[in-house]
């Protein structure tokens, strides 16, 4: 598989997050993606620098004042206190409902909550060098496959897919799979296709992409009445305007195995088919791993070659793009289990 790697990804290494109330090591580390760059080149896949600049298709799945907040955020963090060097901000108050988010206020803390969806999101000081090289990987497989490659890999962290249009959160600071989108939808695709099979329901993709009739959304996700992102990702969430329709949520309950798994993805590919897509971009998260400590599915190792076999069958040019799986040893396994479904159907 052409992978694409980031050559920054170890630049985002903060040190803890908030879990049942206590500070713990960060879930979503650097080994992450050094377990997968091993097992691709453990199995012959060889891995190449991104070529291409994402920055004009960032700036429209992102809004200005968003990206601009990402890209100096850690220099504002160090402007207060030289000492933050040594700290992770972490926000601590956000504008609900009626509280405006029209006016960026003049503290640093107040501001990290209008621009966060939740406070399990630390910031480092390579996170914007690190997002941003992410998305130009994205932006380079996707511009391989517009260039007519049958599939191409974004082997990348932090992962996207719950970045929304001004917002971090979920460990997702730029939205990896909606800038491979994009950029798809500029070079050649007129319609285009999002899966995301993270065992979290993809929020920032749907939210970029729900008025849109040209990019298709569809999620398999742990039922968000009782899994993390809570606030988005229900069945009846179809779309608007000019894209009703064209988003498809199947969210399944917590210990749910791989049959039922693979019964919604059979349904989510017959929508992708009846979209006519183009192509196709698949959020690949892992997470929905047997052994993943976050999260509750029960998929196993063996499992997922048989995901990207069904994947092939769609027959569609497609870029893939790591987001979630914590269970960092297995990460490589599972990842690579899936393209060499794909390759090998
Ligand atoms: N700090 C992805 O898989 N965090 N994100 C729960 C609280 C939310 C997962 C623990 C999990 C987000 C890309
Ligand atoms: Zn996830």
């Amino acid at each position: 598989m052409i992978t694409f790697h980031n050559p920054l990804h170890q630049g985002h290494a903060p040190q803890h997050e908030f879990f049942r109330g206590e500070r713990v090591p960060c879930f979503e580390k650097p080994a992450r993606v050094d377990y997968v760059e091993a097992s691709l080149r453990a199995r012959g896949h060889a891995l190449q620098a991104p070529g291409e600049d994402s920055a004009a298709v960032l700036a429209q799945v992102h809004a200005p004042r968003y990206l601009d907040f990402l890209r100096t955020a850690w220099r504002q963090w160090l402007a207060l206190d030289a000492a933050n060097a040594q700290v992770q901000p972490f926000p601590s108050v956000w504008p609900v409902r009626t509280l405006r988010d029209d006016v960026e206020p003049a503290n640093f803390i107040a501001r990290l909550g209008l621009y966060s969806m939740d406070n399990g999101t630390p910031l480092a000081a390579g996170t914007w060098a690190a997002a941003k090289a992410g998305a130009d990987a994205a932006a380079s497989a996707a511009a391989c496959v517009a260039a007519g490659a049958r599939a191409a890999f974004c082997c990348t962290r932090p992962p996207g897919h719950h970045a929304g249009p001004d917002f971090m959160g979920g460990y997702c600071f730029l939205n990896n799979a909606a800038v491979a989108a994009q950029w798809l939808r500029q070079h050649g695709a007129a319609r285009v296709a999002v899966l995301d099979v993270d065992y979290h329901h993809g929020n920032g993709t749907q939210s970029i992409f729900y008025e849109r009739a040209d990019v298709l959304f569809a999620s398999i996700h742990g039922d968000p009445r009782t899994e993390y992102p809570f606030y988005l990702g229900h069945a009846d969430e179809t779309g608007a305007g000019p894209g009703a329709g064209c988003n498809l949520n199947l969210p399944l309950p917590a210990g749910t195995g791989f049959a039922a798994w693979m019964a919604a993805l059979e349904q989510a590919c017959a929508r992708i088919a009846a979209h006519g897509a183009d192509a196709l971009v698949v959020s690949l998260g892992l997470d929905t791993f047997e052994g993943d400590p976050i999260s509750r599915f029960r998929l196993a190792a063996d499992d997922f070659p048989r995901i990207g076999e069904r994947l092939a069958r769609l027959g569609l040019p497609t870029v893939f793009v790591l987001e979630g799986g914590y269970a960092a040893a297995e990460l490589g396994t599972n990842a690579v289990n899936v393209l060499e479904g794909f390759e090998q159907a």
